[in-house]
């Protein structure tokens, strides 16, 4: 297989999922940011997310975040995503923006809560089985700020009982991607901190757990790609979350803050066999755009996700094995380096063409008109950010 085939074989096997979430305002909490044809329901935003799609092919679903996307009927909403060329993807539950929750959500020590808590997350894959959702994305704002505040194992135990609930519940082709993340809102404890613990809670219940990795949740300096490799080699990785950072979670564009980085985790991804989709690697971005617009960037997104794999694909598999085998460091690293510097832009833009899109999707969708039309027609109502 040639190089240029082997990148197209790749290539075309990946699927990015959009966050519904990444469409309306977003900001820090210093100041949102409004900006203009922003979508006011889950309807509008998916419509946004399959303009992502229909200029990069690449796109195909879009994630829900609950209560933010809650409608009435989402078979129907469902319905809205198919006439658009799209799919709902992942469900994300949201236990951490009620008041009930200042003290934690599922390892909260009020039993009231914690039921409050799991019914939600039952809530969530009900409306998995209404979309035809394959995972329920599970993200904890839980811990503690204070030594003492609470007793640490107790709350690991709480936190079993409720994901052993929701694990129940789940139907058979259906899987929870448990999330971790160092530290925040919760400075002193967080009850599911790194991939460890996240492991040691999916690893108790069985093959429907996996560990969800959002590039964006480890402390400065974490070899990612390490954890890519052996979550991947124990069949325990469930997804990315991709995103940038330079300091903390800060959702920048994924591939804007260290392209180098995205490539290595990509070549591990390729090593682990997780490009293949049988190994059930999903492939999501968790982003907020608050001072860019929003629809290009996704698209930038997904294309910076699609420039890093093409470049792993370049990889010489056979030849850095055999360098390896060899002894020979300078060689395996040169391969290495000459696969992450190959300009792979060149071969994305013939792909693109191949199948009918336009070599350059950011400029496609300028000229559409498409972000024109929506600030035209979307005045009135409330714009969608966090909290709708
Ligand atoms: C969390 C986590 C979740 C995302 C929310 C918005 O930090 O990354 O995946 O749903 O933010
Ligand atoms: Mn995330």
């Amino acid at each position: 297989m040639t190089i240029d085939e082997r990148v197209a074989d790749g290539i075309r096997d990946l699927n990015i999922e959009l966050p519904s979430w990444a469409f309306g305002n977003s900001g820090t909490r210093f100041k949102v940011f409004a900006q203009k044809g922003v979508p006011r329901d889950p309807y509008e935003k998916v419509a946004d997310a399959a303009q992502v799609h229909a200029f990069t092919g690449a796109a195909p679903s879009v994630a829900l975040h609950i209560p933010w996307d809650r409608v009435d009927d989402y078979a129907q909403l469902a319905k809205h995503a198919d006439e658009l060329g799209v799919r709902i993807g992942t469900i994300n539950s949201n236990v951490f923006q009620d008041d009930d929750y200042m003290l934690g959500s599922v390892a909260n020590p009020d039993p009231r809560i914690r039921r409050k808590a799991t019914d939600h997350l039952l809530e969530c894959v009900d409306i998995m089985d209404a979309t035809g959702s394959r995972d329920l994305k599970l993200w904890f704002a839980d811990g503690t700020n204070y030594p003492g505040q609470d007793d640490i194992v107790g709350r690991q135990e709480r936190l079993a009982e409720s994901l052993a609930e929701v694990y129940e519940r789940l139907g058979d082709d259906q899987r929870f991607l448990l999330e971790y993340k160092l530290f925040e809102p919760s400075f002193y404890t967080t009850d599911v901190p790194d991939w460890g613990t996240a492991y040691a809670h999916c690893i108790a219940l069985g093959p429907k757990a996996r560990v969800v990795i959002d590039t964006g949740h480890h402390a400065p300096g974490t070899n990612i790609e390490f954890i890519v490799a052996v979550l991947l080699r124990l069949g325990k990785l469930g997804g990315f979350d991709f995103n940038s950072r330079f300091y903390a979670d800060d959702d920048l564009m994924v591939g804007a803050a260290d392209p180098f980085q995205l490539f290595r985790i990509m070549w591990e991804v390729r090593r682990g066999k997780g490009l293949d989709p049988g190994t059930g690697v999903a492939f999501m971005l968790d982003q907020c755009h608050n001072i860019e617009p929003k629809i290009a960037a996704q698209i930038r997104s997904v294309m910076n996700v699609q420039e890093a794999t093409a470049k792993a694909l370049v990889v010489d598999a056979d030849a850095l094995a055999a360098a390896q085998r060899d002894g020979d460091v300078l060689g395996a690293n040169a391969l290495f380096m000459d696969a992450y510097s190959t300009d792979v832009r060149p071969m994305l833009a013939d792909l693109r063409a191949e199948s009918g899109l336009d070599p350059d999707p950011v400029a496609a969708y300028h000229r559409s008109g498409y972000y024109e039309t929506v600030c035209a027609d979307r005045v009135g109502g409330s714009a969608a950010g966090w909290g709708a």
